[in-house]
């Protein structure tokens, strides 16, 4: 495909001008690995200056905007002041993400620790996380547990899923009438042995016993080499269980580099599956956020490429012809259905995306519109000193 013709183009470019992007706060702070954490000029000091840069981010590409937090790494006294911040930068709040990983207490996990006092610790911070999302406007209370064991015999599974289901069923009763709980899931670490939940298997039954406010969210990092998350997306959202993604990229275990680095094609076969399930546009409710960490790049400019990442795949997804497919599909034609998608994704689709930008009254290049902007200059002597926000700061 070369050129799409005009009705194509048309409800390809409506369904891109609809789309959203959710960014999260903790990718413009400083993070590193466990050998080292690399400070950049111009980072963040606090949720407010987070949210000044997400918000730069959506004046650039016009599908970004809210931004992600994360509690206590975002925790402020007036939350919504910031929330009002946040709207007087153009951007709103969105998912706030539960952090029950890095307190000292949470060695032998959180929510499924064996110790009660620990667990009601951890139960009680997520229903702060709801209280949060009361003062924000936020829907989503995002769960991800580092719990598990290390050793066979270091706990019991069946009383580890018994505590994860009871703490699951304290925040979901919490929850108001318009607001979720997105489970997470993740295959391993920092559990070696047995993570409590390890995939979306798990994280589907205990939304399926939570009920129809609960449902799993797709860590595109999270699973076993090889694994097809296509697949998954297709089946949840078949069963209404897909509640969005935390887009990123993988190479070897939870890289969390920049969505459509490591396997553009696979980004744009998880697009493909949503544009076919319809769960494009906002109100099929499917979060579409990132969850990154810039280690060594620039921060600003590798999230606007990861934005422009996900739009370009989502365009290719768009152009997939459904009807030549599904004959195709019909037919037997196994090849001639492989020819399909593939000519979709050998679609450029950087001209298209330039234009509508263009059409929106934004700059056609947004990474270029950023050097040119003058805000990193700005932010590198606005933030000179003070201390960093950081990963686990
Ligand atoms: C865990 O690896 C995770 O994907 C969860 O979403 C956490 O909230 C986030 O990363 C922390 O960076
Ligand atoms: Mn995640």
């Amino acid at each position: 495909m070369t050129h799409p013709d005009a009705p194509t183009r048309a409800r390809v470019t409506q369904a891109l001008r609809a789309q959203r992007i959710e960014t999260p706060s903790w990718a413009y702070a400083n993070s590193g690995t466990r050998f080292k954490v690399f400070p950049q000029e111009g980072v963040p000091r606090d949720p407010y200056e987070k949210i000044a840069d997400a918000a730069m981010v959506h004046r650039l590409t016009g599908v970004a905007p809210t931004v992600a937090l994360h509690i206590p790494w975002d925790r402020v006294d007036d939350y919504a002041d910031l929330a009002r911040y946040a709207t007087e930068q153009g951007v709103t709040l969105g998912a706030i993400n539960a952090n029950v990983f890095q307190d000292n207490d949470y060695r032998l996990g959180s929510v499924t620790n064996p110790d009660p006092g620990v667990r009601r610790k951890a139960i009680d911070h997520l229903l702060e996380c709801v209280d949060i999302m009361d003062r924000t406007g936020s829907r989503d209370l995002k769960l991800w547990f580092s719990d598990g064991t290390n050793y066979p015999g270091q706990d019991d599974i069946r009383a580890r899923q018994d505590r994860l289901a009871a703490a699951l069923r304290e925040a979901y009763d919490r929850l108001g009438d318009d607001q979720r709980l997105l489970l997470e899931y993740k295959l391993f670490e920092p559990a070696f042995y047995a993570t409590d939940v390890p995939d979306w298997g798990t994280a589907y039954a205990h939304c399926l016993e939570l009920g129809p406010k609960a449902q799993v969210v797709i860590d595109t990092g999270h699973h076993a080499p090889g694994t097809n998350i296509e697949f998954i997306v297709a089946f949840l959202l078949r069963a209404g269980k897909l509640g969005g993604f935390d887009f990123n990229s993988r190479f070897y275990a939870d890289d969390d580099l920049m969505v459509g680095a490591a396997d553009p094609f696979q980004l744009f076969r998880i697009m493909r599956e949503i544009v076919g399930g319809d769960a494009l546009r906002p109100e099929a409710g499917i979060a579409f956020m990132l969850d990154q960490c810039h280690n060594i790049e620039p921060k600003i400019p590798a999230i606007i490429r990861s934005v422009l990442n996900v739009q370009e795949a989502t365009a290719k997804a768009l152009l997939v012809d459904a009807d030549a497919l599904a004959a195709a599909q019909r037919a037997g034609d196994v090849l001639g259905a492989n020819a399909v998608l593939m000519d979709a994704y050998h679609t450029d689709v950087r001209p298209l995306l330039a234009e509508l930008r263009a059409e929106a009254g934004l700059d056609p290049d947004p990474i270029a519109a950023y050097a040119r902007s003058g805000y990193f200059e700005r932010i590198r002597t606005e933030r000179a000193g003070g201390q960093q926000a950081g990963w686990g700061a």
